[in-house]
């Protein structure tokens, strides 16, 4: 006891000795390379390449001893008697279930399924049997093969049918056929070529009766490996050949065992007979030249037998005529029996992960890299729409780029106008862009709102709000770089806070800042001929009110009243003044420093220049007061005076 504690005390310090560089090699091992990215670099992954049939459970038509007991006969030597057995599912010795389609393949312990006996055909036009295999994958594969093995003793069947389902077994759609008489079976040319025009079509080929395991497959093992790819023209160019990964693309397969051995011909049928086994000749003279495509998938098919390798041996091809064997079918039982159903493939996830995981819905799904998302990655993960998405290639990882929105937006779109005009760059638009910023790429800020040059676009308070003052200033948009709003005549600060130099607060929403009240030359109270000469007019008005909220095109900023006109004492050949009720315009800013002062039901003689009359230019036919004005509180003795100047104003140059 006490040995052994010394012993491994010393291996303690022995391997703290080491353990720097243990503990390094540890560390790399618990975090090794993710095959979707070189360094930083997104590169395109593929999940394992696996039989993605192997446990899982398969629907089978029809299972041999699920009712009750049932006889079989098999025969295991040629010339041999049948030898008889039972199936009966109860018996664990005795049972033939589906899960025995897809459990581990030993050669030493091979387990099989088998139908229920069936009645032979007594001829071709009898009904086909139709047992049915139904193998669901759970998710989308992209599929090299699918192989059926049949079990020791038991015929490889004549015709068989493969549907795929892309759809969760919604729909199907033929995959591949195999039978001896393909046209008369599944009206199909026997081994017709494939060009790139049809490569989504299904063939049909009587090849399996010639690759071993004809007729009983006695003492061994026969198999059809239908390779998925094989033959079509674009399999060496799949990256880019939607076609070609739509065509391997599958959910669910189904087998279909239409005819176990085919009957006896009818002699009106050989015409038919011969032009396939012409077909075949053809065929396989078209065969032993070299097809690039054939190579790479009969080695994958091969690959995965591996296990098997040791018990497969290579039959020779039995003739199918002989009646020696037709007596031997009379012999047994009529009844499929398969051993193994693989399918060959890779869990599909279009280049963005390396492996599929069980996700929390229960479901396998991709484990999606590259910015992508969905059981497949088949698309962009939210915010991720800068670029469309794409499959990845060996070239391009066609990773998915995040929208650019400077930390201002959670959504974005993509815009396939914008993302051409770019140059194939850039197509994100966000959405609802926050903090008061605005644009593709919230880079700028909304109206109302500039930028804040001490802070970064990416602030939350990048944008601050104008605060236009709502007197002082002529709008609420500021200046996106500055933040300085539109200010009204003579006021002044950024957002239009206070009055210019020169200029005081009035009481006024219109002008708000006057200028400073200066010399009012308009209430002269000196008239002189000089003066009157100068002047269009001459008139005496009585101020009868002042018109409230007179704000409009023709008078901004201008005070209006309403003024009879009692005695013209001057005015030009085509004026309009009159007599009469008329306005009379007197600028804001003058009004409120009294130049002129005005007083309702009060007279004044007033003078003053057409031109001046027509703010905006265009003539109103109404009396404007400027600074060019005479306005004086009216006395009785004006209108003597204002006679005399009518009658010295011949003078006037
Ligand atoms: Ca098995």
């Amino acid at each position: 006891m006490k040995l052994q504690y010394i012993i491994w005390l010393s291996a303690v310090s022995c391997t703290l000795a080491i353990s720097d560089n243990f503990l390094k090699m540890f560390g790399a091992q618990q975090t090794p390379a993710d095959p979707c990215y070189d360094e930083d670099r997104p590169r395109r992954c593929i999940p394992d390449f696996v039989n993605a049939a192997f446990g899982r459970s398969i629907a089978a038509s029809s299972t041999c001893g699920l009712k009750g007991t049932v006889q079989y006969c098999d025969v295991l030597d040629v010339g041999g008697a049948p030898q008889c057995n039972i199936c009966d599912d109860q018996n664990p010795r005795k049972r033939f279930p589906s899960v025995f389609l897809t459990d581990i393949n030993n050669p030493n312990n091979v387990t099989c399924w088998r139908s229920e006996p069936l009645q032979p055909p007594t001829s071709v036009h009898a009904p086909p049997d139709n047992i049915t295999l139904i193998l669901s994958l759970g998710k989308k594969y992209e599929l090299t093969y699918v192989s059926l093995q049949f079990c020791p003793h038991t015929p490889k069947p004549d015709s068989i049918a493969i549907y795929k389902s892309m759809d969760y077994g919604k729909t199907w759609q033929p995959f591949q056929f195999y039978s001896s008489q393909c046209r008369r079976v599944y009206g199909r040319p026997n081994r017709a070529t494939i060009t790139k025009a049809n490569e989504q079509e299904a063939r049909c080929t009587d090849a399996h009766r010639y690759t071993g395991g004809e007729g009983l497959g006695l003492g061994h093992q026969s198999r059809i490996a239908f390779s998925t790819l094989e033959g079509r023209p674009s399999a060496l160019d799949f990256d880019n050949s939607p076609v070609l990964q739509d065509w391997v693309t599958a959910t669910d397969i189904k087998v279909v065992f239409n005819r176990l051995h085919m009957p006896v011909e009818d002699p009106s049928d050989d015409l038919d007979i011969l032009i396939d086994e012409h077909e075949f000749k053809q065929q396989q003279e078209d065969d032993d030249e070299d097809d690039p495509t054939k190579g790479p998938s009969v080695q994958l098919v091969n690959e995965m037998q591996v296990v098997e390798a040791d018990d497969t041996k290579v039959s020779v091809s039995v003739d199918m005529g002989g009646n020696g064997i037709m007596n031997v079918y009379n012999r047994v039982t009529h009844q499929y029996a398969v051993s193994d159903f693989a399918v060959g493939g890779r869990c599909k996830c279009n280049g963005h992960a390396s492996k599929c995981i069980t996700g929390r819905d229960g479901q396998l799904t991709c484990e999606c890299k590259h910015n992508t998302a969905g059981r497949d990655c088949e698309r962009c993960k939210p915010f991720h729409f800068d670029r469309p998405w794409s499959r990845a290639t060996a070239r391009d990882a066609n990773e998915c780029k995040a929208c650019e929105c400077n930390q201002h937006a959670r959504r974005c779109r993509f815009n396939m106008e914008l993302y051409k005009l770019s140059g194939r760059v850039s197509g994100g638009v966000c959405l609802k862009c926050r903090h008061y910023t605005a644009g593709r790429h919230c880079h700028y800020c909304r109206e109302g709102y500039y930028r804040d040059p001490t802070k970064q676009i990416t602030h939350r308070k990048a944008c601050k709000p104008c605060d236009c003052h709502p007197i002082g200033a002529s709008g609420k948009t500021c200046n996106q770089a500055t933040g300085q709003c539109p200010c009204k005549d003579g006021v002044t600060g950024i957002t239009c806070n206070r009055c210019a130099r020169g200029y005081q607060q009035s009481r006024s929403h219109i002008a708000p800042c006057i200028n400073k009240c200066g010399k009012c030359k308009s209430a002269t109270r000196r008239l002189n001929l000089n003066k009157y000469c100068k002047r269009d007019y001459a008139i005496m008005g009585r101020i009868l009110s002042r018109v409230e909220d007179p704000v409009d095109e023709h008078t901004k900023g201008w005070i209006r009243f309403m003024v009879s006109v009692e005695s013209v004492y001057k005015k030009a050949r085509d004026s309009r003044i009159r007599k009469g009720p008329t306005s009379l315009l007197v600028p804001a800013t003058d009004l409120l420093c009294k130049c002129p002062k005005l007083k309702a039901n009060k007279s004044y003689l007033i003078l003053g220049r057409e031109k001046d009359d027509s703010p905006g230019g265009i003539p109103t036919g109404n009396i404007a007061v400027t600074q060019r004005s005479i306005v004086i509180e009216w006395r009785d003795e004006w209108d003597q005076r204002m006679r005399r100047f009518r009658r010295r104003a011949r003078k006037c140059k």
